[in-house]
């Protein structure tokens, strides 16, 4: 494959912006390759400046799940447009996407709409300290949940679990109320709780880990999170910005029949335009000015443009809600070509896959945890990545994103890819 364009384009992109992107994971700097500057994308294929095509498991990290450029959702926002882009006042469309939402996600009684998944994240946090009246926040180490200071940090001296910032800019008092536990261990959360008594206001977490590849909670983690919040009084935040109307229509916590106090959601609610949201019980969500104390706002809030992509989306998603089996049997047959490319070649290969959700590992350890999830060989994972995309199959160029399957990826595409896995 020629990647000429590309190669120029780069060159000259890291001229006026830092790595030549807006999103660092877009360099391509773990896999050792030059980013493709896409020119286009329709339903499973986009297309770069060179003009190749390339079966697409990023989905632009989640929202696309119906595919690129789906006709319905294209047509309404190109019809919405013309009425203009943005007026800075309330519209009905706002009404009928929060209401879509509270009835795909009946924990999500009331909602505010935000811009981006970090932007849901920082304010959903900041209206847990402001309802409990408590400072500390629990995360997890090797989830993500946007880059708001406060959650952009490593674990600090192992003892106290304390946080330290994990990156420039970021001061020390800033990650001074953030606690870090180990996804799928118990007793760290215990201990913080123990050790921090009446002072944690909320844990946070992903009820699928996608951030260090795709890392599933162990049966009982889940519910062991929502006691130990209630018995603390502390508030139970799942990031769902990408499990929400991805592992279904009610995302992870109806899947894994879990009521938090609050969630997370972007990308998929937002049909690939700016949009995030948080939202939870009415009696915490009316702590969100101009009702409650809790300051927020936006320009773009809602904004009608950004809306008529989440509704229509939202609207074909429930339409078709046997989409979700077809996404995951097309996941599983993914899953199972790893799984037998390893075994075939003796390659160290571990495949965590949940809806259409996956990753691939090459560890031979089980991954359930960051530990394990970050013993995979990077090395590898990038001769994997540049293999696949040689192939014509566009995957995360990171070992710690996820595969993403969406309801346009046909028969044919998922065929072709799996070929692709066991060259
Ligand atoms: P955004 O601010 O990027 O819209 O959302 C932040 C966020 C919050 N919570 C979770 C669970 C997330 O996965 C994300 C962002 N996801 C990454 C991909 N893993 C976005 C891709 C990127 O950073 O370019």
């Amino acid at each position: 494959m020629i990647h000429d364009k590309s190669i120029e384009l780069f060159h000259k992109a890291k001229q006026f912006m830092p790595g030549g992107v807006n999103s660092p994971v877009r360099a391509f700097g773990s896999v050792g390759r030059t980013p493709l500057f896409i020119e286009k994308a329709k339903g499973s294929k986009i297309y770069d400046v060179d003009g190749n095509e390339y079966i697409d498991y990023v989905c632009s990290w989640g929202p696309g799940i119906l595919g690129h450029a789906n006709d319905e959702v294209i047509e309404a926002v190109q019809k919405a447009a013309m009425d203009g882009l943005t007026f800075g006042a309330p519209t009905k469309k706002e009404i009928i996407l929060t209401e879509l939402i509270a009835d795909l996600m009946p924990s999500m009684e009331m909602t505010r709409l935000v811009s981006s998944g970090t932007e849901a994240v920082m304010s959903a946090i900041r209206t847990a300290r402001g309802y409990t009246k408590k400072d500390m926040i629990i995360k997890f180490r090797g989830c993500y949940h946007g880059h708001s200071d406060g959650l952009l940090v490593k674990a600090g001296s192992a003892a106290l679990t304390q946080a330290v910032p994990d990156s420039a800019g970021v001061p020390k008092s800033y990650t001074d109320n953030t606690l870090i536990a180990e996804y799928n261990d118990y007793d760290s959360v215990r201990e913080l709780f123990e050790r921090y008594k009446g002072k944690i206001a909320a844990i946070i977490v992903e009820p699928v880990a996608a951030n260090m590849g795709v890392v599933l909670p162990d049966d009982g983690f889940l519910p062991f999170l929502r006691e130990i919040t209630l018995e603390n009084e502390a508030l139970l935040i799942f990031d769902e910005v990408i499990t929400g109307f991805r592992l279904g229509l009610d995302g992870a916590q109806g899947y894994y029949n879990i009521k938090p106090d609050l969630t997370t959601l972007g990308k998929i609610v937002g049909g690939g335009m700016p949009i995030g949201a948080y939202g939870g019980r009415r009696e915490i969500m009316e702590m969100v000015s101009p009702v409650g104390p809790v300051y927020q706002a936006g320009t773009l809030s809602g904004n009608p443009i950004a809306t008529t992509a989440g509704i229509k989306t939202l609207e074909i998603l429930k339409r078709n809600s046997y989409y979700y089996n077809e996404l995951e049997n097309k996941a599983k047959k993914l899953a199972g070509a790893f799984i037998e490319y390893g075994s075939r070649n003796n390659v160290s290969l571990q495949v965590n896959q949940i809806g259409s959700l996956l990753c691939a590992f090459f560890t031979k350890e089980i991954v359930v945890d960051f530990k394990a999830a970050t013993s995979s060989d990077t090395n590898q994972y990038a001769n994997y990545f540049g293999r696949m995309l040689d192939q014509g199959i566009y995957i995360a160029p990171s070992q710690y994103e996820a595969m993403f399957v969406s309801v346009a990826h046909t028969d044919e595409d998922i065929e072709k890819t799996c070929r692709a896995i066991s060259m």
